[in-house]
């Protein structure tokens, strides 16, 4: 393998260490010009570079830099201080070392690069920008991004899981002889507190990781290269208004009501959250909100916020969406119109500086919002105290306070889409296409059709790349932690083509019925919290066709072995196109929890499926590059490099208010679409 990868590779481990320690589980060593060591370790060069060379089998030697690049910039985040993609200075930070990154003019400039400023800057901030970097440098195509929950474990476990696994990967040497260290369920409060019925969704490590992945494939902030990526403002809906329907269905499962959009910042906040975990850089935990916080104006070193310009930000963002149109620096108008409106609303809500017609009027609601949300225990840094969860990408969705305050964020689109006409019969129908059967089935061969279960499972994951200065020589450190799990089943529709042979598109998604009072809900109502499941092309064939789709293969989900992948190169695929799917490819929702829970009793929804036109649905890609290996969560995380790959607004066509009033009427109307009623069952046992 070229050195030049395979350092970078080795670059994300032990991201607290000296970048002398040995890495690969001691077996590889850079050897480092001079110039790499900072000032603490110059006058030990020798030493040091001694000490850690004893017992490796590589070396891989690091060049000098061309020209050093001069990171004043940097040191406005201190080594220890949190980093924070919702923080104006960070993200602006952020931004320079990733201009820097990617404009290194060759491979080996760039690890050198790499290597010389990983010591110098904040590890956060340097592990960030450098995974954004490798994501989108056109030479790096090929180097694995280790999950967040691998280099950062702390972030996503119960801190006293770690210190046994430091513990016990010191005292016990052999991995075979270790005992598998438990990560608790249930550990951030007791069964007293409501929102504790959800804390297997909040904390969920494939939830978080997800969340962190999606906002590295698109920051808001940084060379323009990297930000304006087709549709991202729209994306951004999309992504956090399913993070939404998600959520909420998963609280009508555990008889919890939709969650409270967070529209008033002045009311006190009833839901606190402890979270337990520890900042991967300085130890400490990450503060707790109270119950009943009131927010308050932030002021602090890092830059202040009122809540009155969040109102403000608010309020003209809402005109806005009333007049029809949004005005841009020099005062024109450029309408929200069907097609762009999202598109331009997201990059104004997000706020995505780069992109936003005009963030001096607008501001930047969203990002603010977490940003007063995180500080809520210590707005004027009168206690030292960093941002709460809230503040950081990979532990946002933790807090049940993030689901009210996208809740919110979700209110001001839908607000808009309402505003839009009515979905009209061109744009629903297919005609001549007639989907005559739906099913939903398990794997069993005896299995009853559109019965569907879910079930708790205990998996592992391997802590060993993110445990600084923990031994070197073993690379298996497991732990395991319970989840949500649902059996894998099939989709099967019938559909009688009474045209020539043509392609659909088929969308399938799945509605409650009922809310947490078994109160049956209005399609206005449930549009709103359809969850996408599936979306693929078909070719359809003149007569009756039968279509089979396999849940494992979702439009939206990635694998459990992606969500939880290892880091290390023993586990590093060989074939290319695996190899490929290790990068983009963290991007997506966890499979495990495809299926919301269900009740024990079984919960009955609404399968939907609906094929439309897909000479309305395709997009002419500009590039003719074949579809990178990993793909497979588009709906959620498109395809790199590439288009959004449906040419119709995301969501569609629960996006816009539908012509009718039940969902039964409206299948009734297109015969494109139709529906079944499937039940989730839940098995309250820990299996496999
Ligand atoms: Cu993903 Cu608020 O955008 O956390």
């Amino acid at each position: 393998m070229n050195t030049d990868l395979k350092a970078l590779e080795l670059l994300f481990q032990r991201p607290l260490e000296p970048v002398f320690t040995t890495r690969d589980n001691g077996k590889t060593v850079f050897d480092l010009p001079e110039s790499v060591y900072t000032d603490r370790y110059r006058n030990n060069t020798e030493e040091v570079s001694n000490r850690f060379s004893q017992n490796v089998e590589t070396r891989i030697p690091i060049r000098e830099v061309a020209r050093k690049p001069n990171l004043e910039f940097a040191s406005k985040l201190g080594r220890k201080q949190q980093f924070s993609l919702f923080i104006n200075k960070h993200k602006e930070i952020a931004s320079q070392l990733i201009q820097l990154f990617l404009d290194a003019p060759n491979l080996q400039q760039f690890v050198a690069l790499a290597a010389y400023t990983k010591d110098r800057v904040n590890p956060v901030l340097f592990q960030y920008s450098y995974a954004v970097a490798i994501a989108h440098r056109p030479d790096t195509r090929t180097v694995p991004i280790p999950n967040i929950s691998q280099v950062f474990p702390s972030n996503f476990i119960e801190p006293s899981v770690l210190q046994d696994a430091r513990q016990e990967a010191s005292v016990i040497a052999k991995s075979g002889n270790r005992t598998v260290l438990e990560i608790p369920a249930n550990y951030t409060a007791s069964d007293r507190e409501d929102e504790q019925h959800l804390a297997y969704f909040r904390e969920d490590i494939g939830v978080n990781s997800h969340h962190w992945h999606w906002h590295l494939v698109y920051p808001a902030s940084g060379p323009m290269e990297i930000v304006n990526k087709d549709r991202r403002g729209e994306l951004f809906y999309y992504m956090h208004h399913q993070l939404l329907a998600r959520y909420n269905v998963e609280r009508f499962c555990n008889r919890l009501k939709r969650t409270i959009p967070l529209s008033n910042l002045r009311e006190e906040i009833p839901e606190g959250y402890f979270p337990k975990i520890l900042s991967s850089i300085n130890n400490r935990t990450y503060p707790a909100r109270i119950s009943k916080q009131q927010l308050r104006d932030v002021a602090r070193p890092d830059g202040s916020i009122e809540i009155s310009e969040l109102e403000r930000w608010r309020d003209r963002i809402l005109a806005a969406i009333d007049q029809g149109y949004v005005e841009d620096m020099q005062g024109n108008r450029i309408p929200l119109d069907e097609v762009r409106g999202i598109d331009i609303l997201g990059n104004i809500i997000e706020a995505c500086n780069t992109l936003s017609v005009n963030n001096q009027f607008y501001g930047n609601l969203h990002n603010q919002g977490h940003t007063i949300i995180s500080f809520a225990h210590d707005p004027d840094y009168r206690h030292l105290e960093d941002f709460g969860v809230m503040g950081d990408v990979t532990t946002a969705m933790r807090d049940p306070i993030f689901y009210r305050w996208h809740g919110f964020i979700d209110t001001i689109f839908n607000k808009h889409k309402a505003l839009l006409p009515v979905y009209n019969d061109t744009q629903l129908g297919f005609e001549g296409i007639n989907v005559t059967y739906v099913e939903a089935r398990l794997g069993a061969a005896n299995a009853r059709p559109n019965t569907l279960l879910t079930y708790w499972q205990r998996s592992s994951a391997n802590l060993a790349a993110g445990l600084d200065f923990g031994p070197v020589e073993d690379e298996n450190i497991t732990a395991t932690f319970r989840h949500l799990q649902n059996a894998p089943y099939t989709y099967t529709f019938n559909v009688i083509n009474s045209g020539p042979r043509r392609s659909g598109t088929c969308r399938i998604f799945i509605c409650p019925k009922t809310d947490e009072r078994n109160q049956p809900l209005r399609l206005e109502e449930q549009r709103l919290l359809a969850i996408e499941m599936d979306k693929f092309t078909v070719e359809l064939m003149p007569g009756e066709n039968t279509i089979r789709r396999e849940s494992t293969d979702s439009s939206v989900a990635i694998p459990f072995e992606r969500s939880f992948r290892a880091v290390g190169a023993s586990y590093q695929p060989t074939a290319a196109d695996d190899l490929a799917r290790f990068r983009f490819c963290g991007c997506g929702w966890p499979q495990h929890l495809l299926l919301p829970k269900g009740k024990p009793e079984g919960m009955q929804f609404d399968l939907f499926v609906m094929i439309s036109d897909y000479t309305q649905d395709a997009v002419q890609q500009l590039s003719n590059t074949p579809n990178d290996a990993c793909s497979t969560a588009y709906s959620f995380c498109g395809l790199k490099d590439k288009l959004y790959p449906d040419k119709r607004t995301m969501g569609f066509p629960f996006d816009r208010r539908l012509p009718n009033d039940t969902l039964n009427e409206l299948v009734g109307a297109f015969s494109n679409m139709a529906k079944t009623d499937i039940t989730i069952k839940f098995n309250d046992r820990v299996i496999g």
